[in-house]
C-alpha cells in the first residue's frame, strides 16, 4: 500500500486518541498526519510516532490534499464536514451515526461484509459499538444455520459515553464510599453501583418505547449483514465498567445448530475468540477486553425454550474494535 496522508477529525477525543495509537500499533503508512479538533482545542499538540504535531481546528478546508480522514468527533461535525472532505477526493471513514442509514453509504464491518467498501462514493460508515461486536459473532453462526431472530440485552462501559462519562463514574464511586450524595452531571443517575436501561443519556427515547442504542442495533445488524428479515429486539443498559461492552444474545435459527457445532464455527471465523470452558470458569470477561482487537464469545448453550435456538455472551473493547479498530480496518481495505 502506498502512503496515505491521514486526517483525524476529533483527534482530542477517547476514540480519536485509540485512532492514532490504532494507526501506530498496526504501522498504517501514514506519509503525513493531520489532527484535527474544535476551537477548544487551539494550540494543543499531540504525539503520533514519536513526532509532536499540532492540533488544527477543522474547517471546510481541511481536507485538501487529505487522502484518507478518519471522523470521531459527533454526528453534527460529521453530518456538516464529511460531505466538503470527500468533494476534495477524500475518503472518510465516519465513526457517527450521521450516515449509517443513507442508502448511498456502506456500512462496513471488515469481517463481514469488506465487499461493501466497494461501493462507497466518499463516505463509509463505522456501526455503533454494540452493533459491530454482535455481528462479528453472529455472520458466522447465519452463514451455518441462518438467524432467523435477535434478543439481545447490552452491558455497556461508560467509556461509550466520552470522558466526562469515565470522570462521572470515578467522582461519584469515590463520593458513595465517603457516604457523600453522588453527582449526576453525565448520566440522569448515578451510574456507580447501578445500571441505567438507557443509552443514550439524553434525548434516547423514540415513539416505539425503544431506545435511539437499541434502534441503531436493529437496523445497523440488518444493513451490515444484507438481510432485513432478521429480526432485532435490544435492550441497552449502561453498567458501571470503565471500558468493554458485554452482551446476551438469544438467537432463533432456521436450521438447527447445536452448541458443539456453533463453538467449532465461530474457533473459525475472523476476529472472534471462543472462550468457553465453564467447567474452568472461562468466558469472556470485560476486563480482559481490553487492549484487544478480537470479539470474545462464551456460555455459548442450546436455548432450552425453543428447539432451534443458541444463547451467546459477546464481549469486545469498545474503543478499539467498536470504534478506533474497525475504523482503521476499513482505512486497510481502501
Ligand atoms: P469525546 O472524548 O468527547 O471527544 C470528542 C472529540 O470531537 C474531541 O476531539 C472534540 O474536540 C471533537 N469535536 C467536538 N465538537 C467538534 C467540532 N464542532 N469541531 C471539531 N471537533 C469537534 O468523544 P468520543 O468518545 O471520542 O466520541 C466522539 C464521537 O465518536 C461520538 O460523538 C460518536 O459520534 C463517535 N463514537 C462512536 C462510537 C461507536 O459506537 N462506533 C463509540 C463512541 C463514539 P475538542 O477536544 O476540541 O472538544
Ligand atoms: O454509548 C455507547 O456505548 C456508544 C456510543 C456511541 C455514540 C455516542 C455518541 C454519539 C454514538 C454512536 O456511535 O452511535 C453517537 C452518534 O450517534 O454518532
Amino acid at each position: 500500500m502506498s502512503s496515505k496522508v491521514v486526517a483525524v477529525a476529533g483527534a482530542t477525543g477517547l476514540v480519536g486518541n485509540q485512532m492514532l495509537k490504532t494507526l501506530e500499533e498496526r504501522e498504517f503508512p501514514v506519509s503525513k498526519i493531520k489532527l484535527l479538533a474544535s476551537e477548544r482545542s487551539k494550540g494543543k499538540t499531540l504525539t503520533f510516532c514519536g513526532e509532536t504535531v499540532p492540533v488544527e481546528v477543522l474547517d471546510e478546508n481541511s481536507f485538501k490534499g487529505v487522502d484518507i480522514a478518519l471522523f470521531s468527533a459527533g454526528g453534527g461535525t460529521s453530518k456538516r464536514f464529511a460531505p466538503c472532505a470527500a468533494k476534495d477526493g477524500c475518503v472518510v471513514v465516519d465513526n457517527s451515526s450521521a450516515w449509517r442509514m443513507d442508502p448511498d453509504v456502506p456500512l462496513v464491518v471488515p469481517e463481514v461484509n469488506p465487499e461493501d467498501v466497494e461501493w462507497h462514493k466518499g463516505i463509509i460508515a463505522n456501526p455503533n459499538c454494540s452493533t459491530i461486536q454482535m455481528v462479528v459473532v453472529l455472520k458466522p453462526l447465519h452463514d451455518a444455520a441462518r438467524i432467523e431472530r435477535v434478543v439481545v440485552s447490552t452491558y455497556q462501559a461508560v467509556s461509550g459515553a466520552g470522558i466526562k462519562a469515565i470522570k462521572e463514574l470515578e467522582d461519584q464511586t469515590k463520593a458513595i464510599l465517603a457516604g457523600d450524595e453522588p453527582k449526576c452531571e453525565v448520566f440522569p443517575h448515578p451510574i456507580a453501583f447501578n445500571c441505567i436501561p438507557q443509552i443514550p443519556q439524553s434525548d434516547a427515547f423514540t415513539a416505539n418505547g425503544y431506545t435511539s442504542e437499541e434502534m441503531k442495533m436493529v437496523n445497523e445488524t440488518q444493513k451490515i449483514m444484507g438481510d432485513e428479515n432478521i429480526r432485532v429486539s435490544a435492550t441497552t443498559v449502561r453498567v458501571p465498567v470503565h471500558t468493554g461492552h458485554s452482551e446476551s444474545v438469544n438467537i432463533e435459527t432456521q436450521r438447527k445448530i447445536t452448541a458443539e457445532k456453533a463453538r467449532e464455527v465461530l474457533a473459525a471465523a475472523p476476529g472472534v475468540v471462543v472462550l468457553d470452558d465453564t467447567a474452568n470458569q472461562v468466558y469472556p470477561l470485560a476486563l480482559d477486553s481490553v487492549g484487544r482487537g478480537e470479539t470474545f464469545v462464551g456460555r455459548i448453550r442450546e436455548d432450552i425454550s425453543q428447539s432451534r435456538g443458541l444463547d451467546l455472551w459477546i464481549v469486545s473493547d469498545n474503543l478499539l474494535k467498536g470504534a478506533a479498530l474497525n475504523a482503521v480496518q476499513i482505512a486497510e481495505l481502501l
